[in-house]
């Protein structure tokens, strides 16, 4: 396999379109011939993490087995892609430490939180707002937002569609020489 592994750790709220960029990012990587791979929050908690709930210890846990496995794949070769909310700064370190320097990009999906309740595709920050979920990130559970990250994709930006997104993160790959 003639290609270097990496994590690309795309962080964001709920709804700000980490899975649709993790799926066009992976599409356009594909396209080119390069093997990647998706780990998405949501769909692990239903295998790998679906003992784990949404308080801060459970979170944590969640992260680091995800950037553990990450990490795994990226020793393969792969150019893995993970999209979590990860809201918290210390367990985004902590999965950046696993990695070699350089190996772990993180993209900041940097998206209102207006913008994402307006969205709400599944329909869970209206349950948060009644009371129905509790600790749901962005509402009544914190997101700190990465300060110091390797790609800011920010909404409202010119060419901020989920595919101009990923190639944002294509060019990034190249210019890095990982691509
Ligand atoms: C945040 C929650 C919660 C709470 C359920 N807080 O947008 P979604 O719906 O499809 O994806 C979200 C997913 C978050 O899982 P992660 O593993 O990415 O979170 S973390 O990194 O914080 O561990 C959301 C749904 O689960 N969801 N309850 N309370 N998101």
């Amino acid at each position: 396999l003639d290609q270097k592994g990496c994590v690309i750790w795309i962080t964001g709220l709920s709804g700000s379109g980490k899975s649709t960029v993790a799926c066009a990012l992976s599409k356009i990587l594909h396209q080119r011939g390069k093997l990647s791979y998706v780990l998405d929050g949501d769909n692990l908690r239903h295998g790998l993490n679906k003992d784990l709930s949404f308080k801060s210890e459970d979170r944590a846990e969640n992260i680091r087995r995800v950037g553990e496995v990450a990490k795994l794949f990226a020793d393969a070769g792969v150019i893995c892609i993970a999209s979590l909310i990860s809201p918290f700064k210390r367990d985004r370190d902590a999965c950046r430490a696993l990695l070699p320097d350089g190996d772990f990009i993180e993209v900041f999906m940097n998206v209102p939180l207006q913008i994402c309740e307006e969205r709400d595709p599944k329909g869970l920050y209206k349950l948060a707002r009644a009371g129905k979920i509790k600790g749901f990130t962005g509402i009544d559970d914190p997101y700190e937002a990465p300060l110091n990250n390797e790609i800011v994709l920010k909404y409202g930006d010119p060419c901020s569609s989920p595919v101009e997104m990923a190639e944002k993160v294509v060019f990034y790959l190249e210019e890095k020489g990982y691509l």
